[in-house]
């Protein structure tokens, strides 16, 4: 074992020697930073994989993204067995292991085969993927060394969507009882049932099969062109910033739409068009389109949480099945998305810090668990207990016409969802497939609710980690004292609420707040962002007077 994390030790230095001194923190969503700075980060996380697979005595999946962030960033995360997040200790193991000295690096490796009990004879096994950026072919390549250094095996599956690599991740460890392990029986999967759930029938009504799709110029772009040659002409899509000119996530992308809530650059809004934007790795989702009077709608990840879990919840009823479904949300769900969705529709709302792995592992507290960032990153899980008994309802011979039709669109509609994790392609045809089940237009769901006017700053500081928050992210802990000057700013504003919490995937603190009017939401932020910006050391320009 020893010879083996020396070699590890060895090939660092020779190949992926760790240049500068900065701390990196495995955060929200892996490890995220300029790519230049991340080479050798990325070859220690293929020694870390290897150590995981061999712990975890499975596959282990490696994506290398950077996803919403600019072009000149990249990242790297780790997929767990299931196809879900790490738990938390082997975050902390990476952040150890991404901050050592090169001679270090066998120490650290001896130290978690030690705490994990990792049998080292173990065969170790780890799927890879990456995202269009310009970096990632070669940090892939650092990954692949990284495996190699300790003897893993390794299936390197080129260009993907992050979602696509969870759902292979979660279909090896299945020995595909989940789908087939491939992209194409991912496509095949989603398609199929896509389809099967269209011949079902839906309500007469304005629905219409045509999408107008911003692809942040990423990698979606791409896969959306596969999925839809399986989709037999049953949704079309005109396709937009598609990576053929314009730049990853710059001025487009769901990131963009959601922050600036405005339409992307280089795509023409028309009233009743129905609009979409996915990010550069295709894990979020935003909706959007103009009404006839020229004002933009965006129906956002909370927007998209209401339809799936009223549509869910009206099938489990009809189906008469008792299933216990609820949503989970975090401190950005805009406040009159949780009024309607607790008050009107009558769902149990849970929330939670920031990121999916939160999310996620909230949602298995329902039997049914619907969780949506309002950023558009969101799926469904079903537990056991649900599968089961849909499964069972959909092809039980006793049961009412109805109440079986209801659990067959029900056991289709979970084949669309990818439910290993948020998924633009996916989240985009289970949307498509109830509006196609109601019957309804854009505009016909986006009168659910209307949000409330709503605000998103960043403020950058000297230490983003010097701010620290409780309870779900809604309040602020440290520094002193700006939990109390946001309190009092807040109580100067009608349905004013403000929160603050730094980012955990770029280097800056962000400001939500929402408010009666746009201007309120606006004035709200600004001030909640100048007394970050004077109580955490902010650097460089202040917030600016909206
Ligand atoms: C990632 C996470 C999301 C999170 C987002 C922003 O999204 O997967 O859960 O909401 O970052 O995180 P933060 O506010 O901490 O920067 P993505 O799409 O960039 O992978």
């Amino acid at each position: 074992m020893a010879s083996l994390t020396q070699k590890a030790s060895e090939v660092a230095r020779e190949k992926h020697p760790r240049k500068q001194e900065k701390f990196l923190q495995y955060g929200t969503a892996g490890f995220r930073t300029k790519a230049e700075d991340l080479d050798h980060v990325i070859y220690r996380m293929g020694l870390l994989a290897v150590l995981a697979s061999k712990a975890r005595k499975a596959t282990i999946g490696v994506m290398i993204t950077a996803s919403h962030n600019p072009e000149e960033d990249n990242g790297v995360k780790m997929i767990d067995t299931m196809g879900e997040m790490m738990p938390k200790q082997w975050e902390e193991y990476s952040t150890e292991l991404a901050n050592v000295s090169d001679e270090k690096i066998p120490e650290v490796l001896e130290k978690i085969i030690a705490s994990e009990k990792i049998d080292m004879a173990t065969e170790a096994c780890v799927s890879y993927a990456r995202d269009t950026r310009p970096s990632s072919a070669s940090l892939a390549h650092a990954l692949m060394e990284g495996i190699q250094a300790l003897d893993g095996k390794f299936k390197d599956f080129g260009l993907l969507s992050t979602p696509q690599l969870h759902y292979i991740v979660c279909c090896q460890n299945t020995n595909g009882k989940y789908g087939a392990p491939t992209e194409d029986g991912y496509y095949q999967k989603l398609s199929s049932a896509f389809i099967k759930f269209k011949e079902m029938g839906g309500k007469e009504g304005a629905y219409q099969d045509t999408l107008y799709l911003d692809a942040a110029n990423g990698v979606g772009a791409i896969k959306v062109q596969l999925i839809l040659k399986h989709l037999n002409d049953t949704l079309r899509i005109n396709l937009f910033n598609d990576g053929s000119s314009g730049k990853l996530n710059y001025q487009c992308g769901a990131d963009f739409v959601k922050m600036q809530q405005t339409a992307p650059t280089g795509m023409t809004l028309e009233a009743g068009r129905k609009c979409i934007s996915y990010d550069g790795d295709a894990d979020r989702i935003m909706f959007f389109f103009q009404d006839q009077a020229g004002k933009f709608h965006m129906l956002d990840g909370d927007k998209q949480a209401a339809l799936i879990a009223g549509y869910l919840q009206e099938l489990a009823t009809q189906s008469g099945l008792s299933l216990n479904l609820g949503l989970v949300q975090t401190a950005y769900a805009n406040g009159n998305s949780t009024t309607y969705i607790t008050e009107q529709m009558k769902v149990p709302i849970a929330c939670v810090p920031t990121g999916v792995k939160h999310l996620h592992h909230k949602a298995k507290d329902f039997d049914v668990g619907i969780y949506f960032e309002a950023n558009g990153h969101g799926t469904v899980i079903f537990n056991d207990k649900a599968t089961d008994q849909i499964l069972n309802a959909a092809n039980s011979e006793s049961s009412a016409e109805e109440q079986k039709l209801a659990a067959k669109r029900l056991s289709v509609l979970m084949d669309v969802i990818n439910q290993t994790v948020g998924d633009a392609i996916s989240d985009m045809l289970v949307v498509e497939a109830i509006l196609f089940a109601r019957g309804w237009s854009i505009e016909d769901w986006d009168k659910c609710y209307t949000d409330l006017p709503n605000r998103q700053l960043k403020v950058k500081v000297s230490d983003r980690t010097a701010i620290t928050t409780a309870d779900a992210e809604r309040k602020v802990v440290t520094p002193a004292g700006l939990q109390g000057e946001v309190d009092k700013l807040v109580a100067g504003y009608t349905k004013g609420r403000s929160f603050v919490r730094p980012s955990g995937t770029e280097d800056v603190v962000r400001v939500y707040s929402e408010a009666d009017t746009r201007e309120s939401a606006d004035s709200l932020a600004y001030e909640v962002g100048l007394k970050v910006y004077e109580l955490a050391v902010g650097v460089g320009d202040k917030p600016v007077k909206p």
